[in-house]
């Protein structure tokens, strides 16, 4: 009972927290996967032609049979020495991980639900052993009166043992019930045939220099900012947008309703507002979707209104100018994003994005409600944390080579980046060093306003310290101002400014 239910426990939470993080294969997986792996193929296959398509639950079923016959023993062990017991636990936690390591890439996250659940098994004993101890009958030696003690020390150790394994019961339940929609999610997304095509660089906006952010983000490099502790897992066939409000007619549209309309794309660059100069909360793709103007047309929306309030799934809000999504700009209610749908982490089904603004203000993922409105009837989000009601992106432009103190040989060294002002567009960027003149860097393609553009700039560096600073000015004549601001309320502004190391040549 102690081990097991100290084992149960630790694996409870390990398939808890690796739903919540919504990893491909759960710590118990992970090791039944590991056993197959390791076993040689002839019986793999001789024991699935025992028990064909049952294979895998009952891989499962004997991975977990194993798992409480060793916490069992690990219980017995913890009535002589809770040490050598957590030993043993520690050595399984060890096991797990390996096992978890060769299913998945390593990340900063992977390895959280095989250690947590350790800890948690060790955790539980711990409190456990102590209770277990003193409800055992007592030595012949000792007074009779212990036997009254006894019993009430063997009830409390049952109680507390049954509390526990009630909680992990549910911690473990809620993880299965997390990792399966989030199966079933990307099933439907895989059987999604959207009317895509991949979409090229468009030709001269890369560069050719090592080191600069490539100018296509791929959704796994993409930038990600949530409130969102799990990722809403939302199948197509159950999203249904609302829109409502200051509209003559209310509308729901469902997720064949919008493919209906035919999709329109274009190349966006999408930015958060807590970008800090010089950060990478800044990324860019190619998205497909329906106008939003489009949508709201078909509403008939009122004069007096100036707002969109967008809700996602788990109750974010968001407030966007009207004016910005119907002035013509391709606002877009996106299912997909650089030829494929949507990835979940990034709205899908469906979100919003609108050129020219930051996310919290625009970029709405998992959307599931407009509401036509005015900013005077409603506060978002973030606008109630202070952030700003109307957040446009500001004129920006960063150094990706070289890093911030980088060495570099002197002679000449390639000095490169990225600049954005979306729906405005970039005009010119400029390079100084130690504060000296300004002066302007060659500019790659920029096939439309509402995507950063690289640049790079050609710096005869000599011996020595020096530091080097960029500035852009924007299509509408605004000059990147070198004026520090912080992120809050509406943007940071300043100038990237990185030092970098010259030594002699030869
Ligand atoms: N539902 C929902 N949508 C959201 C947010 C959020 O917290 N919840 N964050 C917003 C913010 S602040 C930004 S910068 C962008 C980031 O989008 P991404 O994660 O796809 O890069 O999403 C926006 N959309
Ligand atoms: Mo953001």
């Amino acid at each position: 009972m102690l081990g097991v239910v100290s084992g149960v426990s630790g694996l409870a939470v390990s398939e808890l927290v690796s739903g919540l993080l919504h990893q491909r294969v759960s710590p118990i997986i992970a090791v039944g996967e590991g056993i197959i792996s390791l076993t040689p193929g002839a019986v793999v296959e001789f024991f699935i032609s025992l028990v064909g398509q049952n294979d895998k639950p009952l891989l499962i079923g004997l991975t977990l049979a194993g798992l409480l016959l060793l916490s069992a023993g690990v219980g017995i062990l913890a009535l002589r020495s809770v040490l050598a017991a957590q030993g043993v636990f520690v050595v399984m936690g060890f096991v797990v991980v390996l096992a978890v390591a060769a299913r998945l890439p390593s990340s900063t996250t992977t390895y959280i639900p095989a250690v947590v659940g350790t800890v948690v098994a060790l955790a539980v004993l711990a409190v456990l052993t102590p209770r277990a101890v003193s409800s055992l009958p007592p030595a012949p030696a000792e007074e009779a009166t212990s036997w009254q003690d006894h019993e009430g020390s063997r009830r409390q150790f049952l109680m507390l043992s049954g509390a526990v394994a009630l909680a992990a019961l549910v911690a473990g339940g809620t993880g299965r019930v997390l990792a399966s929609s989030r199966a079933a999610v990307e099933a439907a997304r895989d059987r999604l045939r959207l009317p895509l095509r991949e979409v090229p660089t468009p030709e001269g906006a890369q560069l050719d220099v090592k080191g600069i952010e490539p100018w296509l983000t791929t959704q796994d490099r993409f930038y990600r900012i949530d409130t969102a502790l799990s990722v809403p897992q939302i199948l197509p066939e159950d999203w249904e947008l609302r829109i409502h409000g200051l509209v003559d007619n209310e509308l729901t549209l469902t997720y064949r309703d919008l493919l209906d309309r035919g999709l329109d794309d274009a190349w966006i660059t999408l930015c958060c507002v807590s970008n800090q100069v010089g950060g990478d909360l800044i990324s860019n793709a190619h998205w497909s979707g329906v106008l939003i103007a489009d949508v709201l047309a078909d509403a008939g929306v009122h004069d007096d209104a100036d707002a969109i309030l967008s809700t996602s799934e788990d109750g974010w809000t968001c407030g966007t100018p009207l004016a910005a999504v119907t002035d013509g700009r391709n606002a877009l209610l996106a299912m997909a994003m650089n030829g494929e749908p949507l990835t979940p982490e990034h709205g899908f089904p469906v979100r919003m994005v609108v050129p020219g603004l930051y996310g919290y203000v625009s970029a709405t993922k998992w959307v599931v409600d407009l509401e036509v409105t005015r900013f005077s009837d409603f506060s978002a989000f973030w606008t109630d944390r202070g952030w700003s009601e109307e957040g446009p992106i500001k004129t920006q432009s960063r150094i990706d080579v070289p890093k911030s103190g980088a060495d570099v040989v002197a002679g000449e060294v390639v000095v490169a980046g990225i600049a954005w002002a979306q729906h405005t567009g970039i005009a010119k960027v400029e390079i100084s060093v130690d504060g000296g003149e300004w002066a302007e860097a060659l500019l790659a393609a920029d096939p439309s306003i509402d995507t950063w553009r690289q640049w790079s700039y050609r710096w005869a560096a000599t011996t020595g310290e020096h530091e080097i600073s960029v500035r852009a000015t924007d299509k509408g004549g605004y000059v990147q101002t070198g004026e520090l601001a912080d992120v809050v309320p509406d943007g940071a502004t300043g100038w990237h400014t990185v030092t970098v190391n010259v030594t002699p040549a030869g």
